[in-house]
Order: structure tokens, then C-alpha cells, then sequence
């Protein structure tokens, strides 16, 4: 330890459940409220430091749960933290690698809250920390994923004459292939070459399903394909890509830089879904991008749904970037109906403004926090 250091005194992880502006229907799971981890690292120097551990639909999107990120936290990665010096948050990483196998969205949470805190420590943006932003604002998609066709329309409409979105990922694989095409085709008809679609199928297509719906989906004008069969099946991704002139992104099967390693060996994927959470934090996300960028795979900044924190820790890696040629997805915060921020992320001209000020960049409001905490104590009866 160096004298002077910056010692963890207390880390601690608080439950928020937040509902959703609308349902979101997944291939897997509909969505009416979102589920925050959230981890504050109190330092000796004064310094908090936040990070967010989210996923999707408890255990349906994958196999880290709201309730076991926080469990892992307290009790096997908190531990490891208390008394350690608080600027050494690579090695303090490698650490809770080497004592807590898998957990990636846990250990995610906690190291962005290492940097968030290191960034207040320095005075410094964590784009900083992470080798100097390239971009300080970055293109952001938006989900369609009311389950109605011609809402789904309306909603794009709305957001192009806003100047929010002009990219649109379109949620499928629930209902018959035949019917998602059609869905597909509509929108991307009645939009036309002012906006790109896209969609996620979120595994849920046999090889077969999906050489038939690719390639509808390639004549009705989609830009990308997303997810079309389940990480189970790696050949079969490869063998689509091969097939298909339209990009195959790879999501699920991407869980980190060994996987992003083998998926660029076979041939798998001509984009990554890069995710913070899904590589096992910020680091392990930047290993995946050199990987990607090493084989020529172009990259898209996803994300897992996460509130304010998880966003701005993402779109400080994607500001880093040497190249994000499909742009973002981090629009997160915008399906909440509150940022739980004391100033909310900016969005504007189709494009999050990356926030310039020290760590990630944002502040929790922690009323509303409060307000949402799952454990929050009964009123009072007076
Ligand atoms: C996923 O599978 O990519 C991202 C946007 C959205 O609507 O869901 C996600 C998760
Ligand atoms: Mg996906």
C-alpha cells in the first residue's frame, strides 16, 4: 500500500425496480418494469464511486439474475474490496476475477464503480482513464417493441420528427416467422431509406427458421440481423453469416474475449453487440473491441436495458473506441419513466452527448432511488 492511498471503506448494492413507458415485448420475456443493481464504493478520500449491475427479465435474457448480482456483490466480491487501495482498480479487478468465476454483470457493476470513483479521485472522465475519448456524442437506436405494428409506426415516426432516433431495432422471434417478416417489412416500408432497421431475434430461431427469415427479411430492405440462433449453435451463426450478404450481429453468443476470440476465429459474426455487462466490465469490453477490431468486425455499442449508470459507463467505453461503425443502442434511461439522475443523460440530434465531467458522469438522485428501492421501509403511520 502507498501511504496517502485511497482505501475502500464500504460497498454497498441497493435493489431498484423502475416501470417501463410501455410494454416491451422480447422473444423471451415482455418487459413492464426494469430492475437496477445499483453499487455505491465508499472510499477513505471522500470518494463515491457508482456502477449498475442490470439484466433482462430476471433469468430469461441470461444466467445472472438482479438478486444474484447483488448477492455475488455482498457477499464474495465486497470482501475483496474492503481496506485495498481504491486506485488500483485493474489489479483489484484481476483479484475478483480470480476468487468469483463467471458473474460478469456483478463484477461490471463493481468495476465501473472502481472507475467512477478513480475518475472523481483524478478529476477525470473514465473515456479519460480508458486512453481519451474519440467522439463526444454517439449515435443511439431505439428499440420498437410494443408488440403492435402499426404503434410501432407511430413511435418511429415520432422519434424521427424529434430528431431521437433514426436507427430502429425491431424485437422478434415470438411469433411465426411468416408474421414477423411481414411486421418487419411494413415498418421498414412506411419508414424507407429515412431511418435503418434492424432487428433481434433473441435466439429464437432454428438454423432453418432463420435461413428462411434472413432472407425475407434481406429483401425487405433490413440492415441487420441480430441474435437469429441460440449461442448453443455456434456453426450455425457462422454458416448464416457465410450465406447472407446482410450483417449478422452476434449478441448472446458474445460473452467476452474468449468467446469474441473464437466467434472472430470462425467466422461467426460480421458485427459484435460490444456490452459492457456481457464482457465482465469496461476492460474485459475494451478486449473484446481489439479482438473485433484485429479480425475486421465492426461494432455496435449494446446494451442489457441498464438505467442511467450502466449507460453512461457504456457510452464512456464507446467514446473510446477506435471505430463503432453501427453506432449505439444505449437508450436505456429513455424506456424508464424516470432517469432516477440528478440531471438527466442528453439526447439529442439522434445522438447521446457523452457527459464530460468527472467518472461516468452522472449523479444518483437519491430520493428517487428511495423512492424506487425494493427494500424501501413501509411508511410510517403516524
Ligand atoms: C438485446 O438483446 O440486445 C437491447 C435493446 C433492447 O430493446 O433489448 C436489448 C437486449
Ligand atoms: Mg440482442
Amino acid at each position: 500500500q502507498t501511504g496517502g492511498a485511497a482505501r475502500i471503506d464500504r460497498v454497498e448494492t441497493l435493489i431498484v425496480d423502475i416501470p417501463t413507458i410501455r410494454a416491451h415485448h422480447l422473444s423471451m420475456h415482455t418487459m413492464r418494469s426494469q430492475t437496477l443493481v445499483l453499487v455505491r464504493v465508499f472510499c477513505s478520500d471522500g470518494t463515491v464511486g457508482v456502477g449498475e449491475g442490470t439484466t433482462i427479465g430476471g433469468l430469461s435474457y441470461g444466467e445472472e439474475s438482479p438478486e444474484g448480482i447483488k448477492l455475488t456483490i455482498d457477499t464474495y466480491i465486497a470482501p475483496l474490496l474492503i481496506g485495498a487501495d481504491a486506485s488500483r482498480v485493474a489489479a483489484l479487478m484481476d483479484g475478483v476475477r480470480h476468487a468469483v468465476k463467471g458473474n460478469r454483470f456483478a463484477r461490471c457493476a463493481v468495476e465501473t464503480a472502481l472507475l467512477d470513483a478513480l475518475g472523481h479521485r483524478l478529476g477525470l472522465p473514465v473515456s479519460e482513464l480508458l486512453g481519451g475519448r474519440r467522439r463526444d456524442a454517439l449515435e443511439v437506436a431505439w428499440t420498437l417493441a410494443s408488440g403492435d405494428t402499426a404503434q410501432d409506426i407511430e413511435e418511429a415516426e415520432a422519434m424521427l420528427a424529434a430528431r431521437r432516433h433514426r436507427i430502429f431495432k425491431l424485437k422478434i422471434g415470438k411469433r411465426e416467422v411468416g408474421a414477423d417478416v411481414k411486421h418487419v417489412a411494413a415498418i421498414k416500408a412506411a419508414l424507407g431509406d429515412r431511418a435503418s432497421v434492424r432487428v433481434d431475434v433473441n435466439m429464437a430461431w432454428s438454423e432453418h427458421q432463420a435461413r428462411r427469415g434472413i432472407a425475407a427479411l434481406e429483401a425487405a430492405g433490413v440492415d441487420l440481423v441480430e441474435q437469429p440462433v441460440s449461442r448453443d449453435h455456434p456453426r450455425a451463426l457462422t454458416r448464416l453469416t457465410q450465406r447472407f450478404d446482410v450483417a449478422i450481429m452476434a449478441d448472446e453468443s458474445l460473452q467476452g474475449p474468449g468467446e469474441a476470440m473464437e466467434l472472430a476465429r470462425t467466422r461467426a459474426a460480421g458485427v459484435f453487440a460490444l456490452k459492457i455487462a456481457q464482457s465482465g466490465g469496461l476492460f474485459d469490453a475494451q478486449r473484446v473491441a481489439a479482438i473485433a477490431d484485429a479480425a475486421g468486425i465492426e461494432l455496435y455499442g449494446g446494451t442489457m436495458l441498464e438505467g442511467g449508470v450502466g449507460t453512461a459507463a457504456a457510452a464512456q467505453l464507446c467514446a473510446a473506441l477506435p471505430a463503432l461503425a453501427w453506432g449505439t443502442e444505449l437508450f436505456g434511461p429513455l424506456l424508464l419513466v424516470e432517469e432516477i439522475l440528478a440531471t438527466p443523460l442528453t439526447y439529442r440530434d439522434f445522438a447521446l452527448v457523452v457527459p464530460a465531467t468527472p467518472g461516468i458522469g452522472v449523479v444518483l438522485d437519491m430520493d428517487r432511488v428511495d423512492f424506487f428501492r425494493r427494500d424501501r421501509p413501509a411508511p410510517r403511520l403516524v
